[in-house]
């Protein structure tokens, strides 16, 4: 996407205290490897599919779990059906621990903490309510990465589901990382934009988020 003839730089920002956006965090070549990746992890078995609420809703977001099978609100060795998970990818892990690395500096968590990849494809309908990753015993930072469309992502607090929170747009290529204070804090994405994205991904529309988390079984 352009800003037009004048490309506005975007800063690195901290969201709340322990969360950060940093713009244009993959290289055009990670983003094209990632979504050639997310291609084969979305392909049956165990690929992408809505996730059902408990309360029967069905989510706007496709998913597909990597390492951990994870259903509203708990992760499971094996999908729900007993077909095996796909393995959680190495390229994952790494990204991870460099994007930890990069925001926190060093740090004690052991690069192989991270086991569980959730890849979310958004459609231009698509949206993602207010939520908390609170399933992990894990308290290591969240790491996301953001391909293609942009969207409006909305960064809360731990407490509610209400304000305050503070609205960024996230475009392909950021990362934001949540730790610390704010590692349980509530977000989501009220919409995308649909158009935005770069076609040199590859993704032709939509928008491809991966989240990466560290359950604590490692
Ligand atoms: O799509 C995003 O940027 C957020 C995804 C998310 O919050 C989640 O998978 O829990």
């Amino acid at each position: 996407m352009s800003d037009g003839l004048f490309p506005l730089p975007r800063d690195r920002a901290e969201l709340s205290p322990g969360a950060w956006h940093v713009p244009d965090w993959l290289s055009l070549d990670e983003q094209r490897e990632l979504v050639v990746a997310a291609r084969e992890w979305a392909a049956p078995p165990a690929g992408m599919r809505h996730v059902v609420m408990p309360s029967g809703g069905v989510m706007s977001v496709r998913s597909v779990s990597l390492g951990l099978y994870w259903e509203p609100y708990r992760y499971l060795d094996r999908l729900p059906d007993g077909t095996a998970v796909k393995a959680f990818p190495a390229v994952l892990g790494e990204l991870a621990a460099r994007a930890v690395r990069d925001v926190y500096g060093p740090t004690s968590l052991p690069d192989d903490a991270y086991d569980i990849g959730l890849v979310n494809f958004y459609d231009a309908r698509a949206r993602m309510g207010l939520h908390r990753d609170a399933d992990e015993a894990s308290l290591a930072p969240v790491v996301s990465l953001s391909i293609g469309d942009a969207c409006v992502f909305r960064f809360g607090n731990t407490e509610t589901r209400t304000r305050p929170w503070t609205d960024i747009e996230l475009r392909g290529g950021d990362l934001v990382v949540f730790g610390g204070p704010s590692r349980l804090a509530y977000h989501g994405v009220p919409k995308t934009l649909p158009g935005t994205g770069d076609p040199r991904t590859g993704l032709a529309a939509g928008r491809l988020n991966i989240t990466i988390r560290a359950s604590g079984r490692r």
